[in-house]
Formats: structure tokens, sequence, C-alpha cells
């Protein structure tokens, strides 16, 4: 009961020092509330002017310092005033949770250290596009589509579910395998594929393994561990120097192809929420193209902030399948060629050649 009333009565403590804001540190000094960080609402939208502002008692405190995502961005010494404002500028920011955090050095030497968190949203709604099917070609319905990627003209598909994960070359007209196909050890469940430079680079579910394989032959060449915030591989592709890879959260991840560190990653976003369970990828003109799971839309995604800046309707397709779809839409591929993008689904018997209308 002690322990418990201790918890207590440090959670009212704590929780006096303002709305929003996290002091992280047990003791409190005789200059308790020394600071506050004003509750200033949790959303902002991407681009505006986002005043944060703070309320403290100068006479404690010796110096004061804001951090955004760790990064020192203003700091008070001898101009330490009642009340104190910092401007962000949000429009280089990307989407998603940013940390503000206030460091505070005491007079008597001690530093003291509080948080608060704000949400980048989009400005505007994502643009609603529809789909209309150009051309509809026989897909194996035996594959667990996980991704799909054209070298030149080469169409290359991987698939998933342990025991029939493979990596092979279709032929588009008939979907037929061209030359060798590649089977994955049954203990993997293989997902998504992109072809950089010679090679073809894939993650599976939940292993933390990756393979790189020859691009013409589809042999293995390498393999790589890799680590993302749920501990899952699901879509890939390319931007041309980066791997682009999904976890099935709303995060896209940027992997550097020579050691697989992750560089960076964007939180994926429309103007009200973020969009969850990013699937396989495409990467056309600038513009990642998401697969959402289990869901008939493609979110297309600003790579530099993750707005969600148009959303497909993919429901033609599954409309166009000669019976129930057996599983969802999974699978984008576009060729640079000839300029044509196509889609299937796990266990789908079609693939189709689709174009964008507005
Ligand atoms: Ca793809």
């Amino acid at each position: 009961m002690k322990k418990f009333l201790l918890v207590l009565v440090t959670g009212l403590i704590l929780s006096s020092c303002g709305e929003d804001d996290k002091p992280e540190g047990e003791e409190q000094s005789s200059c308790s509330n020394f600071v506050r960080i004003k509750n200033t609402g949790k959303t902002v939208i991407l681009g505006e002017e986002h005043t944060i502002k703070l309320e403290l008692k100068p006479d404690c405190l010796k110096k004061l310092e804001i951090k955004i995502d760790g990064k020192s961005v203003s700091q008070f010494e001898s101009d330490l005033k009642s009340e104190l404002t910092y401007k962000w500028l949000t429009a280089q920011e990307q989407l998603g949770s940013h940390r503000i955090e206030v460091v505070a050095q005491l007079e008597n030497g001690q530093t003291r250290k509080m948080s608060t968190s704000k949400l980048l949203v989009a400005a505007k709604p994502p643009v609603s596009k529809r789909v209309q099917i150009a051309n509809s070609f026989p897909h194996d319905p035996s594959a667990y589509t996980q991704g799909l990627e054209f070298d030149g003209d080469r169409l290359i598909e991987s698939t998933g579910q342990k025991g029939s994960s493979w990596v092979r070359e279709l032929n588009l007209e008939d979907g037929s395998v061209v030359g060798e196909q590649t089977v994955l050890d049954s203990k993997y469940f293989g997902e998504g594929i992109t072809i950089l430079g010679d090679k073809i680079y894939q993650v599976t579910y939940q292993s933390g393994e990756g393979f790189v394989y020859d691009k013409n032959t589809l042999k293995q060449i390498d393999q790589f561990t890799f680590t993302t915030n749920t501990g899952e591989g699901w879509g890939l592709s390319n931007d041309g120097e980066q791997l682009l890879l999904t976890d099935g959260s709303h995060r896209i991840y940027f992997v550097d192809p020579e050691n697989f560190i992750i560089r960076r990653n964007i939180e994926v976003y429309t103007n009200t929420r973020p969009i969850s369970y990013l699937n396989e990828l495409e990467y056309i003109d600038g513009k990642i193209y998401a697969n959402v799971y289990q869901d008939n839309h493609v979110a297309v995604i600003n790579p530099d902030n993750g707005i969600v800046e148009a959303v497909l309707d993919m429901s033609p397709l599954e409309m166009a399948l000669p019976g129930p779809a057996p599983e969802v839409l999974n699978g984008l591929a576009y060729n640079h060629n000839s300029g044509k993008l196509y889609a299937t689904g796990k266990l789908w018997p079609l693939l189709f050649e689709i174009e964008i209308v507005d």
C-alpha cells in the first residue's frame, strides 16, 4: 500500500508541471514548477508556423534549451523571461510524431528535462483517383504475390507463405514461368523484392533475414539481416539509390543497399490519420505507390515528408475477377520502358494492366 501511495503522490507532483509536458526525474526542488510547456494543441498542420510557449520561473534557472527530435533549436540564458516562445517552422519537416524537449539547467547546477510530442499531419486530404483496366493476363492462382517489379521488360515476382515462397520471371502474356525459378527454404516466408543495379533484393516476413540474387540468373548470391520497428519485412522497392521497405506499419524505411542499415524513415499520414499496413511498393516518377493490406486502395506518397497525395480506388480489379477474390490485392509493377502499370493480387488468376484516371 505504501508503494502504491508513493506512486500516486509522485504522479500528482509530476502532473502538476503542465497539461501536456512530462518532466523526467523524481526530485522536486524548492523551485518546483520552474518550467511549464503550455498546451498549444497536439496536432499541427505541416507547413504552418507553430509557436511553442513556455512559462517559467527565471530566478530558478541558469539556462534553458529547446530541442526538437533531439536537435537543439533554441537556447536561452541571459534572456530568460517568465514567458518564452519558439516559432517552429514546419514546412521542411516530415509528417508524424515529433518530440519537443525542454532541458533546464537550474541555479543549483541540476538539470531537468521535460518533453511533449506534436503530431504533424498533411494540410490537404489526398486526391481521389480511380483506375480502369486496359488489359488482363493470366496469373498463376497458386502465387501468393508479395513482390512484383520490372527489370526492363522482364517481369519478376516473389511470393509468400512457407513452402510456396519463390522468386521467378513471368511471361506477361500467358503467366508462365520463364527459365528457372528460385525456391526459398521452407522455413522462410518470402516477401517483397526490388531490383537495383544487377541485383534483386528480397526481404522475408518475420525472420529479419533477406536475400540478394543475381538479377539475370535469379540465383542467390548473398544474404543479410535487417531490423524494423515491427520486426517484420513486407514490401520493397527502390528510388535508384536506396531500398524502400515497409514493415506492416505506417512507416517506410530508406535502407542502404550496401550494409542494409536504415538511413531514415517516413511516417505516412493524410490530413487526419496514419495509413497503416503499407505493403507492396512501386516507385514511379519520384512518388511511392503503396498497396494497403486488406484494402482496395493504393496510396501515392511523397517520399520526402510522408504526405499521402493521392489515393487510387483499385476496386474495379477485384470486380473483374472471374469469381470472388481468393485473397487481397497486392503487387504493383511499372514498366519504365512502356510507361504501363500492372497490378494483381495474392492467388489471383489474373494480372491487370491499368490506367489511372482522374
Ligand atoms: Ca512493386
